[in-house]
């Protein structure tokens, strides 16, 4: 951990650009004009770091809380071939934990609170992670629309300006594009299959439609952070923008694939005067379903972070024993 201007979560400044020097804000703000890249021992404002730290913390959480619902179908994936395939991609999302958890430590905050925070219930994760994952269909799903939310949201965001996490969101947009192929191949499966699977497929999109929408965040209008995000780059799009851009990609080709979404007002809006091709029309989403989810009241809220609970505490020996010094490793031969 090399960051050391970590900030008291507990302490609240009057105004969040407070008591910075406005000099080196300039400075800092022209360099992020220029597309330049900061670095963690470059100077930034603590809102800066504050924010950072939130956002890839809950991206980190979202990583590991959300290998949890795909991972109960590794032993029961149809068929070895997509066992194997299911496998590498649980593997890869809780790589990229690991990715997102180190970026975060740049900034000063250490991976024990980051996971205590997780485990205590402090700190959040995606909204999506708590729901169930009833059939196989579920989890295809997850793997073609979710992970198809998070490759619009990361890599545009991999354009911003922190070095650390735009490097990490790179590696991880590469490995989420196989990903997806992957979970698009199994809907197809589905959709083109008997009667039976096609009903599984058209019911856990149903059911995961509503948590997809919320998946980009509130909207624009209710937003609290998007505005100093974007401001700095750390956000390259709002969260309205990430949401048309997904019904843009993603409804003409799950309405190729025969399947219906669940939302009567669904459609683009064809309006003749707008050079971006119109937006999409779409029910306002439930944002006080979603608020309760986030804080802590969603249907797997609280399993989630007892499986996580559990993996913490039955890991504590394995790092307890890395951690001592005093141990004597049998050293390699060469
Ligand atoms: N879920 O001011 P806003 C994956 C919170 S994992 C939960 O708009 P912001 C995958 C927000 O934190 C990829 N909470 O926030 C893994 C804030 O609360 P606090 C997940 C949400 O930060 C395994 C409040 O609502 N992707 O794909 O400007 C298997 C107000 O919101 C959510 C990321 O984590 C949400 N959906 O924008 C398969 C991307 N949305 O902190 C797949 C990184 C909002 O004030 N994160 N909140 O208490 C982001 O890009 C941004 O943080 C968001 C929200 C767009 C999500």
């Amino acid at each position: 951990m090399y960051g050391n201007a970590y900030i008291d979560p507990n302490e609240k400044p009057k105004s969040i650009l407070d008591g910075e020097d406005p000099i080196k804000l300039a400075e800092f703000e022209a360099r992020i004009a220029r597309g330049e890249k900061i670095e963690p021992k470059d100077w930034m404002p603590r809102e800066y770091r504050k924010q950072l730290i939130r956002m890839i913390e809950q991206h980190a959480h979202s990583e590991i809380i959300g290998a949890l619902p795909e991972g109960t179908w590794i032993t029961r994936a149809p068929g070895f071939k997509r066992k194997m395939a299911l496998m590498a991609k649980v593997q890869d999302e809780v790589g990229h934990a690991q990715l997102l958890y180190s970026a975060a430590e740049t900034l000063g905050k250490s991976r024990e609170e980051m996971t205590n925070d997780l485990i205590t219930g402090k700190s959040k994760y995606s909204n999506v992670f708590n729901y169930p994952a009833y059939t196989w269909a579920d989890a295809c799903i997850i793997a073609w629309l979710i992970d198809a939310g998070a490759i619009i949201n990361q890599v545009a965001n991999a354009k911003g300006s922190y070095g650390p996490y735009c490097r990490a969101l790179d590696r991880i947009c590469t490995e989420e594009s196989f990903h997806l192929k992957y979970g698009h191949d199994n809907v197809v499966t589905l959709a083109t299959g008997t009667p039976i699977q096609r009903k599984m497929v058209q019911e856990a999109l149903n059911r995961w439609w509503p948590p997809i929408m919320h998946f980009f965040g509130p909207s624009d209008k209710i937003s609290n952070h998007t505005e100093i995000l974007m401001r700095w780059k750390v956000k390259m799009a709002t969260n309205d923008d990430m949401r048309q851009q997904f019904l843009n990609m993603y409804v003409p080709k799950i309405w190729d694939l025969g399947l219906t979404v669940p939302d009567a007002n669904l459609k683009k809006n064809e309006d003749p005067d707008n050079k971006s091709g119109g937006k999409w029309d779409y029910t306002e989403p439930d944002w006080d379903e979603f608020k309760r989810v986030i804080n802590g009241d969603g249907p797997c809220n609280a399993e989630r972070l007892a499986v996580r609970r559990m993996a913490e505490e039955r890991g504590r020996w394995v790092r307890e024993a890395l951690m001592n010094k005093n141990e004597k490793y049998v050293l390699p031969l060469a």
